[in-house]
């Protein structure tokens, strides 16, 4: 297959031109003859009868198998064409796409999920169509593909993008409030791009934010952690561990806990370590008090590899699809200000005031039914597909704030 053609769009096009057209060339054929008789044969101009068919076999077997013929072209080659969209080319990668209130999730082969659809351009892709809860239709125009999603039902569609780009993917099968938030997007990359994103861990990983302030802040020009650096001390797990340090010229040895680091980094000048010049600059403004808390509590563990981004946690899941970030009450109560909220809930019909905790929020995304807030429908279907440590990062998160980007 040539790589540099969309075969569902062009298939489709084709027979799409070709009814049209043989529509539009009869429409015309037949305006235009009636026409002429009419101007032809008027009365004024013909007030007796000039002749009396009878009738004409040959005229009459024309006109009953050509249009029969028209109309067989036009339903063969359609069923051809529709052949084409359901046979799926060998070789095709896999995706699969489940529809949800109101949301799609993408899944890979690998176990990567996003909320949009990534895949290689030049290649055929078949995307295997589900729905958790109601039916929504899987719509990408450009490829000019369709099909209903219904629960318990699988069913696939397929393209092939010809070039890198990007082309809207909607649902159209109203399915509810947020039926017209159902909107994403294939992102086609190149072959290189593609394959460096299909083998990223999974998006729901990142650097922690103290490794990650510690670099922006260039900490890292002077500190290192294996040791490679002999300016400044080695950063590591620094909880417990214990130091030689000199105030105003006395020497002490004390351990490290959050107020030394504290020190240590707002003002370098007062302790410092033995063995080392006093060249680390004071940092005072630049680092707020809450991204000093993320450094502090960093240096204390250490390195313990990548963390799971909530944020990317809430948005790949579709929760953003229901709950705002920005105050507003969309089909469920928005996240803002979770931390410091009393929720009214309904637990067995009897009414409850709970404080909103890491417990709370657990049973609300574990068993979403069995606590329902006040004045909102009973419908979250619950996070059953998360791991633990994913649930732990999406609370951890709603704690602090989430902030959908
Ligand atoms: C110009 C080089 C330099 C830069 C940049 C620098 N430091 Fe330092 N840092 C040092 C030196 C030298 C010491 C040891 C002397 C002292 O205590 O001031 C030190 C000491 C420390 C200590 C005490 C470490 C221990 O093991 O007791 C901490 C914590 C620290 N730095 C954190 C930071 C952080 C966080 C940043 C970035 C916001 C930073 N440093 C940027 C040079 C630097
Ligand atoms: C189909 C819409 C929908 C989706 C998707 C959804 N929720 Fe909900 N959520 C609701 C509704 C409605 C409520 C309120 C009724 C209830 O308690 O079940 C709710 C309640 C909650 C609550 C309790 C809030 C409070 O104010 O007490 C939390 C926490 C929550 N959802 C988290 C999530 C997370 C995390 C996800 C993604 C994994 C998610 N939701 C996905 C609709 C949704
Ligand atoms: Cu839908």
């Amino acid at each position: 297959m040539n790589p540099l053609t969309n075969p569902t769009a062009s298939g489709v096009d084709n027979v799409l031109i070709y009814i049209f057209g043989s529509s539009l060339l009869l429409l015309a054929g037949i305006t235009i003859v009636m026409i002429w008789f009419v101007i032809r044969y008027r009365r004024s101009k013909n007030p007796e009868p000039t002749s009396d068919v009878e009738g004409n076999l040959w005229l009459e077997i024309t006109w009953t198998v050509l249009p029969t013929l028209i109309v067989l072209t036009m339903f063969w080659y359609g069923w051809v064409n529709y052949l084409g969209l359901r046979d799926v080319p060998e070789g095709a990668f896999e995706v699969r796409a489940t529809g949800r209130m109101w949301s799609w999730q993408f899944e890979y082969e690998n176990g990567r999920t996003s909320s949009k659809l990534y895949v290689p351009a030049g290649k055929p892709i078949k995307v295997i169509l589900n729905s958790t809860d109601v039916l929504h239709s899987f719509f990408m125009p450009a490829f000019r593909i369709k099909r209903d999603t219904v629960p318990g039902i699988e069913t696939y569609v397929w393209f092939q993008a010809p070039e890198v780009g990007s082309y809207d993917i909607f649902c159209t099968e109203y399915c509810g409030t947020g039926h017209a938030d159902m909107i994403t997007s294939a992102e086609i990359l190149s072959p290189e791009e593609f394959t460096a994103w299909y083998s990223e861990k999974t998006t729901a990983q990142t650097v922690p934010r103290g490794r990650q302030l510690l670099e922006e802040q260039g900490c890292l020009g002077c500190h290192s952690f294996d040791g490679s650096s002999s300016i400044a001390p080695t950063f590591g797990k620094l909880k417990g561990v214990k130091r030689e340090i000199s105030t105003e010229g006395q020497k002490k040895e004390i351990t490290i806990d959050t107020d030394y680091l504290r020190r240590a980094i707002r003002t370098p000048e007062v302790d410092l370590v033995e063995g080392f010049p006093p060249i680390m600059p004071a940092y005072g403004d630049e680092i707020s008090e809450s991204d000093l808390d993320e450094i502090i509590n960093y240096l204390l563990e250490g390195d313990t590899g990548p963390v799971l981004d909530g944020n990317k946690l809430l948005e790949e899941n579709g929760c953003f699809g229901c709950h705002s970030t920005d105050g507003s009450a969309l089909v469920g109560p928005s996240f803002k200000g979770l931390k410091d909220r009393t929720t009214e809930v309904k637990r067995d019909g009897t009414e409850l005031q709970l404080k909103v905790d890491a417990d709370y929020l657990r049973r609300a995304i574990r068993q979403p039914n069995k606590e329902i807030v006040e004045d909102y429908p009973a419908i979250m279907p619950a996070a059953n597909h998360l791991s633990d440590e994913e649930i732990d990062a999406i609370i951890k998160t709603l704690l602090k704030g989430a902030d959908q980007q």
